[in-house]
């Protein structure tokens, strides 16, 4: 694993890092949305006082806080770069591939390089046909057994969120609501489905967050922060495009690692571009979130 010589400085002065992941550039959105969108997120980190750190593979080496050109060249239209959670990294690796990593991917190595706070769009979760498909994602058992706080807009409308929640019970995750009771639906605010804790200051949730680590019970958290108001989309227009867009996939068997891919990809051409900028606003306020949450950990962490 290489650590960028800015991260590793934070990370051992105890200072305030924030990961971020790579399958939302290489995999989640179109060039060049997925370079503007990955550049910017870096930024807001900033301007919060924290260190952010984009994780991915370059030829088979785990790269904790990639520079520009490498964050280009998995941007890239023509790039071939793996997607990879828990499962495949060790091919990967042992390939010596390029990879993009997915929440779980990067909570893996958030937590190898000892970063406790990662921002990503919406998490992946249980899919809506699951009873016949068993499609779950691997996002929901990392995040039972890896302690790395995510930030989300919940997790994303394309799945049955109620099941992903009753998953996440089980498998004893907290889920946050961040001045919300219920969990954000990625493109919307609302889901009806509500979250099990609510807390209204990013203050608040590093002090929860610092009280959970006393506790030493392990495993990760996920903190549900809706999208603006004025970057929603309209719950018909987005339903209507997650409708037509399952029936594509399922018309073309979709299925693996694929479905996440193709679903956010045919959402974005039903609805002509507009879940795309809902997509880029909603990552920015998590990483912005996530930056005034590790801010506020540390500073608390300080003064005990
Ligand atoms: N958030 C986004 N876009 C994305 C993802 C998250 O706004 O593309 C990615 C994350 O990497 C997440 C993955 O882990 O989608 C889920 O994939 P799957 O359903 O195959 O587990
Ligand atoms: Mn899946």
């Amino acid at each position: 694993m290489r650590i960028n010589p800015e991260v590793r400085n934070a990370i051992r002065r105890n200072e305030p890092v924030v990961a971020l992941e790579s399958t939302i550039i290489s995999h989640g959105m179109p060039y060049p949305a997925n370079i503007e969108t990955a550049i910017a997120c870096e930024n807001k980190i900033r301007e919060r006082g924290a260190v952010p750190a984009t994780i991915a593979i370059i030829e088979g080496e785990i790269v904790v806080g990639l520079s520009l050109s490498e964050i280009e060249r998995i941007a890239a239209p023509d790039a071939n770069v793996m997607k990879v959670s828990r499962r495949d990294l060790a091919y990967a690796t042992y390939k010596h591939m390029d990879g993009a990593l997915t929440v779980s991917g990067t909570m893996i190595a958030a937590k190898m390089a000892g970063i406790r706070f990662f921002a990503t769009g919406g998490i992946g979760g249980v899919h809506r046909n699951a009873c016949s498909t068993m499609d779950i994602s691997a996002d929901l058992d990392e995040l039972a057994r890896t302690q790395v706080y995510v930030v989300s807009a919940g997790a994303k409308a394309i799945l049955d969120l109620p099941k992903t929640k009753e998953y996440l019970e089980t498998k004893g995750v907290p889920v946050i609501g961040y001045q919300t009771d219920e969990l954000p639906a990625f493109y919307t605010r609302e889901s009806g489905v509500g979250v099990d804790f609510r807390f209204d200051s990013p203050e608040e949730i590093a002090g929860y967050l610092l009280e959970k680590e006393k506790q030493g019970t392990g495993g990760g958290v996920l903190i549900g922060n809706p999208i603006h108001e004025q970057f929603a989309m309209s719950k018909k227009e987005i339903d209507e495009a997650i409708d037509k867009a399952l029936a594509e996939a399922a018309e073309k068997g979709i299925t693996g690692k694929e479905v996440t891919p193709f679903l956010l990809s045919r959402i974005v051409f039903h609805t002509k571009g507009k879940s795309l900028e809902s997509n880029k606003h909603l990552v920015y306020s998590n990483a912005e979130l996530a930056a005034k949450i590790a801010v506020s950990f540390h500073g608390l962490e300080k003064k005990k």
